[in-house]
């Protein structure tokens, strides 16, 4: 070949192999058509809407696996240490593969870690069925399956190559390696993990990293042994069942202990985790020395703790590492962040159910255990309640593994997912273990998006705020946001302050009209409690304060109405399936709401609306229309709390107890700007003690006397909800709350007639929500946990 052939050649390679897919509108449109007519195969004349979604999301996908790519061949290329983000649960939104804060909270990392240039990737379970959506039926929750993938999903990628083989059963047999005794599992099941792969994009960044989830297919190893006999139906039959790890996503936010499939979700999903972790760090490395210096593991809660059981046998029964080589190294890697307050919430898995399963990890653990036993006995001596407290094996009525105990020993962190959570376990959950290793223990605030919960779903509010800040780069810094302190007495400021928040109730209230058919007025204020149904965050609280509301409107004399600040009390949350109790609290609600919006004689003064299957969603409706949110949970009960972020960032007032993140928050914007009320952490075992002499305000037994006399109907069915309330058995401890709860209430009616105190307070609020981004939350656990740096793609 000549000079001028070789030219040629390299400028036509070149051409084909340079140059992103471009971003203006015109390149975009041209590709909107092309997937219309080769990835939709529809006409170009003829789409309807979902195919103009499905052709548009391709031609974003596109755009984003060029940076996918690179970001990775970037990662590859200079092997900078790399966390691994393990959770079982995910609410992105669309794909609903998760069921409350943990799981959002999951979702709002994965955007600050793309954002921060973090060289992360985030495993997790692609559930065929999510979250169940919830329907009402005469005030009744009813749960329908939510298929989301019904119509596919245009952000994924297959990885038809990128497969494992999970094991599961069998048993554990000795070998004989060099003259050496060693055991190894002989597994007797094999399921197909197939890897699908999210785009994550950070935001201001090229930098795109993944979620990579797995689903089970059969593996394409037969029995021969049924097929040679002939059963050929059944053992497709069978085979399909091993499909059905994947299926369905738990819908219990707090226990399910003791179930099968869910074990086998969870090792499923880390045994097909670690060996794509494990392969990609050979690749790069050939020494396990390393591996502490090049991985970082992180235990989302302890759903993914079978993880540590795995990687011992990865490493000593595949690699043939000597043990305590393994241990050294296994506890080096593994940080571990518990959403959980009280240790009967902790879980644990029957040891019959994991020995049955995972003969071979049931060993590990055994041994892992009687190690830190021996180990315990030195360091404390011969306390026997202690060392039974902080054995990984419960000898109980049923002997069962303590997944938090496994995860505090290996891990090198521990993680509260606020200041008083961290305080609550290192005093009592996990005390023990605290005055053991007090440097293990740390705390790490939760965040949330400001990307999601104002760029993306408060529109005016995110051009407002870039408007007075003078810039957009609070979009990627959110301590930017204090800039609003210095225009809160600029009345024009103010006054364009109300109108976003006019035009977002604007929104929230027809979305009410549609879903309720209950016409609200824009002038009352919006009172807004959304989130999962549980006793201890006291919607009952909320319901009791309403029908206080309306008694007491119900007894004013006429005159004294046109003084009262009109509410619309919004309360929206998923029960789970099982929880009866919460499920009357729905219930209970339906039958309040049909009580007082049909009364005439109340008219606008208040009504109660319940918003159906809440969701991510809804939620990026319901919070930027929200004028005041609640937060109720008896103190100490509640980890942390990320909707209060959402709201507070939106420009809402919270009302709240003293529990969670509001502790902090309060820290942040001052208790001037919210409205705080009940018992606080450390007085509430003593009020508990108490019991049938707790001091319960007039108003409390009124309205419980209501509810079961039958005002609001079904009297028999809201006895056991009213049981549990009662004087002696209130446990959450409404009624002790209730007097501080109405005079937080009043407090709040008393600031809303005040609109331009009420406005301050609002853009107070928001000014002070910057600490609860969760960028500030991960740039805290790369520094300090994971020991991550930030690797930007340059191209
Ligand atoms: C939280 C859970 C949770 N805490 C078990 N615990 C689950 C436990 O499916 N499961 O088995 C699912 C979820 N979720 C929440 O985490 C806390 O209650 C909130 O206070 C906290 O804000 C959130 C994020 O840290």
């Amino acid at each position: 070949e000549g000079f001028g052939e070789r030219k040629a050649k390299a400028e036509r390679m070149f051409s084909l192999m340079d140059g992103f897919l471009k971003n203006d509108p015109f390149s975009l449109q041209k590709d909107i058509l092309h997937h219309v007519e080769y990835t939709v195969a529809r006409s170009r004349f003829n789409f309807d809407d979902y195919e103009a979604y499905q052709a548009l999301s391709h031609s974003v996908r596109d755009r984003l696996i060029e940076r996918w790519h690179d970001t990775h061949t970037y990662f590859k290329r200079t092997k900078p240490k790399r966390l691994y983000f393990l959770s079982l649960e995910f609410l992105m939104g669309d794909a609903a593969l998760g069921n409350g804060g943990l799981a959002r909270f999951s979702a709002c990392q994965m955007d600050s870690l793309a954002t921060l240039d973090y060289p992360a990737w985030g495993y997790g379970l692609r559930y065929e069925y999510g979250l169940f959506r919830q329907i009402i039926v005469d005030g009744f929750q009813h749960e329908q399956p939510d298929y989301w993938l019904n119509f596919g999903n245009p952000w994924e990628i297959e990885r038809i190559h990128v497969t494992y083989e999970v094991k599961f059963y069998g048993t554990v047999e000795d070998v004989d390696r060099n003259g050496e005794k060693h055991e190894v599992w002989i597994p007797g099941e094999t399921v197909e993990a197939v890897a699908y792969d999210n785009p994550i994009p950070g935001y201001g960044t090229r930098n795109t990293i993944n979620l990579r989830l797995w689903a089970a297919k059969p593996s394409n190893h037969f029995d021969l042994e049924a097929y040679n006999t002939g059963d050929y139906i059944n053992s497709i039959v069978n085979r399909q069942r091993t499909e059905s790890i994947s299926n369905v996503l738990y819908p219990d936010d707090r226990s399910h202990q003791g179930k099968e499939m869910r074990l086998k979700q969870q090792y499923f999903f880390v045994s097909a985790s670690l060996q794509d972790i494990i392969r990609r760090f050979k690749e790069a490395h050939n020494n396990f020395d390393e591996l502490p210096e090049k991985v970082a593991l992180h235990l989302n809660d302890t759903h993914p703790s079978l993880s540590i059981a795995e990687i011992m046998r990865i490493l000593v029964d595949e690699e043939q590492l000597d043990w305590n080589k393994a241990w050294n190294i296994v506890c080096k890697i593994f940080s571990f962040t518990t959403h959980t307050v009280v240790a009967e919430g902790l879980e644990k898995i029957p040891t019959d159910l994991l020995g049955s399963l995972l003969p071979r990890h049931l060993q590990i653990l055994y041994k892992i255990n009687s190690n830190f036993m021996e180990e315990l006995k030195k360091r404390i001596g011969l306390d026997y309640n202690r060392l039974s407290r902080m054995s990984i094996v419960e000898e109980g009525a049923v002997k069962s593994i303590r997944m938090a105990n496994l995860s505090i020993i290996c891990s090198h962190t521990v993680n509260g997912v606020s200041k008083l959570h961290s305080d609550t376990l290192k005093m009592r959950t996990f005390k023990d273990f605290y005055e053991l290793w007090p440097e293990k223990f740390q705390y790490t605030t939760n965040g949330v998006t400001q990307r999601r919960w104002i760029v993306v779903s408060n529109p005016s509010l995110c051009a407002l705020l870039s408007k007075w800040l003078g810039t957009e780069a609070w979009i990627r810094n959110a301590d930017l946001l204090t800039g609003l302190r210095d225009h809160v007495d600029n009345t024009g400021f103010r006054h364009e302050w109300k109108m976003v928040k006019r035009l977002n109730k604007m929104r929230l209230a027809e979305y009410i009209e549609t879903m309720s058919g209950v016409k609200v007025s824009l002038d009352a204020m919006f009172d807004v409690q959304v989130k999962r149904i549980h006793e201890y965050k006291r919607q009952l609280l909320n319901i009791f304060g309403i029908i206080h509301r309306y008694d007491c409107l119900k007894n004013m004399d006429k005159n004294d109405r046109t003084k009262v600040v009109p509410r619309v009390c919004i309360i929206g949350g998923k029960a789970a399936p099982g929880y009866e109790i919460a499920k009357k609290i729905i219930k209970l609600c339906h039958a309040v709401a049909e009580k007082i919006n049909n009364d005439a004689d109340i008219g606008d003064l208040l009504k109660l609306v319940f918003i159906p299957d809440y969701n991510v969603s809804v939620a990026e409706m319901v919070i930027p229309g929200a004028d005041l949110s609640q937060h109720l949970s008896t103190a100490g009960h509640e980890a942390s709390g990320t909707g209060s972020m959402k709201f507070l960032m939106n420009g809402c007032l919270l009302l709240a107890t003293a529990d969670g993140s509001t502790v902090e928050i309060i820290e942040e914007i001052g208790s001037d700007n919210l409205f705080l009320f009940g018992a606080k952490v450390q007085e509430v075992a003593e009020l508990r003690e108490k019991g049938g002499a707790l001091k319960v305000p007039l108003q409390f037994a009124r309205v419980l006397r209501m509810v079961r006399d039958g005002y609001f109907g079904d009297k028999d069915y809201f006895k056991s909800l009213c049981d549990t309330v009662e004087v002696g058995n209130d446990f959450y401890l409404l009624g002790s709350d209730f007097g501080s709860y109405l005079e937080a209430q009043a407090a709040a009616d008393k600031a809303f007639v005040e609109p331009e105190k009420w406005t301050k307070m609002s853009i107070l609020s928001a000014a002070g929500s910057g600490r609860f981004s969760s960028d500030r939350t991960i740039r805290e656990y790369a520094e300090r946990t994971w020991k991550i740096d930030p690797c930007q793609c340059p191209f």
